[in-house]
Formats: structure tokens, sequence, C-alpha cells
């Protein structure tokens, strides 16, 4: 086996963006693509000579070719040891994972995420540190500058290795160890929960349905909720992973989970609703006739973790991102703990978890996680939801219902307007940036505007800043607008706009979401002049 010097001309705009490179499939396949990138974060770690990594993916399609390559690409440059899943499959929270549980000197997980897969739809790559957790700021960096001027990659010329069985086996100097995918992942959320309790509830009849939308957590869904804890056989639906999620879009949210939101809303529905995204960090949950919101559920989750075994004695603190409600932090204030709020991503949340300052952490986006890995973790969410109906005996509707009482509720809501034109979406996002000093004191829609910036964040723990992550406009009664142009779509521009409003009770607590959010919505539109800009009035996917 030879190594193989490859010249190459540096490819435009492989800038990682919130959650690592993503494109289309086919931008991906073209010759050296891939290859330049993963040379890039060779360099930006300073190579990958005597280093362990784990590698795998969502199971998507160009996934094991992809896998292929990464690994020839570590036995030519050096590298000691990859442990790789069966199959080049690992959820990206199961990645985290192996990278702590055998003390790697990181990973590189392959997937897109909630985006569609397929020869035609989307693919990514991102690298994820020692500590589990996705390259912070500087390193994305120092990889987007590595990749403008790339000019050869080292490539072993070697046939591919067979990823299907488990066991070891050696590509040039270097160990290849193929490992279950779902094991140590189980093991580690038996370690967290109480299974005996779970258990229990299944066995006295709760009813679930998990749906894995033909994506990654299909097998880890089986193996915990079904094999493990008693589940009825069928409670995972959608469960083989298919290379293009057979059609489906796996992002769990009431549009692309419709046919489960459909179910928990209808006449027999479960006791409780579940789903996944396509690499397995998100989650929805979902009541037999009522809706969690993921700020709702990170609430509910803070004030009730210590019901699980594994967070039974407190949490350090809490962290949001900027965008999720603040239903979160009203719990930490009760709770006496410290609520963090930083930058949409889950990079943000590493150092404050590495640190032992939040326990919990949430996004808006259908995120929720722990300091068990350094990733948001889908199933990890619906495993602490089952902890808790099955500790506290009540339904979701009846915990949502406390959970306001007791805190009051943070409406929300996010719009998102997909495929807009990239100069239009930026000239919107100017001429808002422009006027926020403005703002102040101004009146719309009959309310006041207390202030209005683009949020800057410094990490409390190495002092590193994040400029530009978002306008909030925060009106005086604790109303807000905040609008981020998203940072993981491959077309055009995606306006997120999220939109919150509280209620501090008893009354009205019972509002729809949109209803009570009506007010806030025609003071975006009428601020931010979306419908001018982009000539869009409604959004395309509502959460
Ligand atoms: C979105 C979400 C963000 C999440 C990111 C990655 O980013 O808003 O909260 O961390 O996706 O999640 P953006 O930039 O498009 O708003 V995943 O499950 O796609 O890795
Ligand atoms: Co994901």
């Amino acid at each position: 086996m030879t190594v193989k010097t490859v010249s190459v001309t540096a490819f435009e705009g492989q800038k990682p963006g919130t959650s690592g490179l993503r494109k289309k499939t086919r931008v991906f396949m073209q010759p050296h693509y891939l290859e330049c990138f993963v040379q890039t974060i060779f360099t930006a770690i300073g190579g990958a000579a005597g280093k362990t990594f784990v590698v795998g993916g969502d199971g998507r399609f160009f996934n094991p070719q992809a896998v292929q390559v990464i690994l020839a690409m570590a036995a030519a440059q050096g590298a000691r040891r990859a442990i790789v899943g069966q199959g080049a499959v690992l959820s990206t929270p199961a990645a985290s994972h192996l990278i702590r549980l055998h003390k790697t000197d990181g990973g590189i997980i392959l997937s897109a995420s909630h985006n569609p897969g397929g020869e035609d739809e989307d693919f990514g790559i991102k690298f994820n540190m020692a500590n589990g957790g996705p390259a912070p700021e500087a390193v994305t960096e120092a990889m987007f500058a590595a990749t403008k001027t790339m000019a050869s990659y080292d490539i072993l010329d070697a046939p591919d290795i067979d990823l299907n069985q488990i066991g070891q086996s050696q590509l040039g100097g270097m160990l290849v160890d193929v490992v279950s995918p779902v094991a140590d992942y189980a093991d580690l959320m038996e370690t967290l929960f109480d299974f005996n309790a779970i258990h229990a509830l299944f066995a006295g009849g709760f009813r679930m349905r998990f749906d894995a939308m033909c994506a990654v957590t299909g097998p880890y869904a089986r193996e915990v909720l079904e094999a493990r804890l008693g589940a009825a056989p069928g409670t995972v639906v959608h469960g083989t992973p298919l290379p293009d999620f057979g059609g489906m879009h796996p992002d769990p949210n009431p549009t692309w989970a419709k046919e489960l939101m459909d179910e928990m809303f209808g006449p027999d529905a479960p006791d409780f609703g579940a789903a996944s995204d396509g690499d397995g960090d998100r989650n929805m949950v979902v009541g037999r006739g009522i809706y969690v919101s993921p700020s709702d559920s990170l609430a509910v989750l803070a004030a009730n973790a210590h019901l699980a075994p594994g967070y039974a004695k407190g949490l350090a603190g809490v962290a949001r991102s900027m965008p999720t409600s603040a239903a979160v932090d009203r719990v930490a204030e009760k709770l006496g703990i410290a609520a963090f709020e930083t930058p949409t991503g889950w990079k943000f949340f590493g150092n404050l978890l590495d640190a032992g300052r939040a326990t919990l952490c949430g996004e808006e986006s259908f995120g929720t996680g722990s300091d068990h890995v350094r990733e948001k973790d889908g199933l990890w969410a619906v495993l602490l939801w089952l902890n808790i109906l099955a500790s506290r005996k009540q339904t979701v509707a009846e915990i949502l219902g406390e959970h306001w009482a007791d805190y009051g509720r943070n409406y929300y809501s996010r719009h998102d307007f997909e495929a807009i034109e990239t100069a239009r979406a930026d000239a919107m996002m100017a001429e808002l940036r422009g006027k926020l000093t403005s703002l102040a004191g101004t009146q719309v829609e009959g309310m006041t505007i207390a202030g209005a910036d683009d949020f800057a964040y410094t990490d409390p723990v190495d002092g590193s800043v994040s400029r530009n992550q978002g306008v909030r406009i925060l009106f005086d009664d604790g109303s807000r607008i905040v609008m981020r142009l998203s940072g993981t779509g491959t077309e055009g521009a995606t306006l997120r706009l999220y939109l919150e409003r509280y209620a501090a009770g008893p009354d009205g607590l019972a509002q729809d979401p949109q209803e009570a959010l009506a007010p806030i919505i025609r003071a975006a539109q009428q601020l931010a002049g979306i419908e001018a800009h982009t000539g869009r009035k409604d959004p395309n996917v509502i959460t």
C-alpha cells in the first residue's frame, strides 16, 4: 500500500456553518471536494499523526464512501487508530460519547442532520474535538482559512475495508476498530435514568410511538425502548435507516413529523410520542393531544431532572441559545442556579459543560442535552421525559399545565422563510441592523420597544467573543423578536424569525400560540419589511 500525494486546486466556499460544512451531496461527490475538506481538518488540528479518531455518520447517501476516504487519508497521514461505527454509522450523540469514552483526539461525523438525504439532497461533515463537542469557532475559522490555500492531500492507495463486521483490522499503519454503534450509548443511558421505573411504566400499559423518520435513531430507539425497556414491539416506527431517509425530511417538528402529530392528536392516541432527526441529536416530544414546544420541554426537563438518578444531585446551571425562550431561565431562578444565554449552535455550550458551569443545555430547534456528552441528544431527552412521566405518574398535559401555573407561560414560535434569494435576505438584515440604535422608545403595534441590538457573546470560560449572532428587538413587557439567517441551509438563505411573549397567569395560559403572538408577528413584518424585501408574507415552516 502506497501513499499518494494528490495535487489540487483549492475549492471556494468550504466554510463551516452552524454545524460543520453542508452542501448538496453532488457537490461533495465531485473529485477531491471531500478530500480537500478532510485535509483542512487535519491541517487545522496540527496533523493526524499518532492520533485516534472516531468516524461515522448518519447513514445517508454517500456516507459509506466518505468514511472510506477519511480512513484512507487518516492512515496515510499517520493516524494511530480509528474507531468506526459498524456500517460506517454513528448517531451524533453516540459519536460524541465514543470520543469521550475512548479519550480520542476527536471525531469526524458525516451528517447534514435535519436536512433531507440522497444523491440530490444534502450531505455534511463536521469535526468534534477531544471533549466530544463540535469544533469551536476558532478551529472552524482555521479550517476555512486552510481550505483557501489547499494545494494537495495525502491518501493511502488501498482497497476499501469491510466496515460491516465488528472487529479490528489494519489499514496501512492504522488500526481500524469497527464497533457497535449502539451498545456503549445504550449502556450510558442506563447509568442516567431509572430503567426499572420506565420498564414498569411500559409494563403497566403505557403506550408510546417513536418516529425515527427512517434516519439514524431507529436502531438506538429499538435497542433502548423496545429491547431494554420493554416497550411494545412496533413502538419505534420508520425504524430502518435508509440512505434517502425513505424520502422523509428527518426534521422532527410538527410540519415534517406530521404522521406522528396526526397519531398523537387522533382518537386512539398513545400516551407519549417522540421523533428524532437525521443524525439523532434532535427530539420532538408530544403528549396525547398536546404538543410540547422545545423551549418548554427544556424548562420542564430542568425543573424535573432531579427525578432521574443521573441528575439527582441537582443541576450546576442551565444554558440556552439566545433565540430559545426564557422559560428555562425562570426555572433556574427558582432553583437558584446560573442560566447562560449563548449564540445558536451546540459548539457554544462546550466550554460551559467542560467547566461544570452548566449541566443541562437546550435550543429552540428541538435540541436538548446534558453534560453526559458534548452534543445535543434526541433519545436522551426522550428518556428523561419518560423518567419524569414514570416518576410523577401524570400525563404530559398535566405536567405542562402545572409547569405553566407555577412559572407562567412563555408563548413561543419560530417562523422559517426558506430559500429566499441570498442578496435579498442580506439586504433585509442590513437595513434592519442599520436602524437598531434608533428603535428604543418607539412604538409598534401599540407596544413599546425597550431596546434592540445584534447579539454578541463573550464566552465566560475562555473570553472569546462572537458577534453578529442575531438581531434582538425587546419590548418593555418582556416580549421579543429575534431574527437571524440560518447557517445550515444549502440553497439560498433561510430567515428564522423567533417570537416570544410572556403571560404570567393565572389567566391566559391556554391560548393558541399563534394567536397569543399575533401582534408581535405583525410588528416583525413592519420593522423588518419581510414582505417588501422577500416577497414573502407567510413562512414555510412554523414551529
Ligand atoms: C439550526 C438550528 C440550531 C442548531 C443547528 C444544528 O441552525 O437553528 O439551533 O444548532 O441547526 O442542528 P441554523 O443556523 O440553521 O439556524 V442539527 O440537528 O442540524 O446539527
Ligand atoms: Co441533528
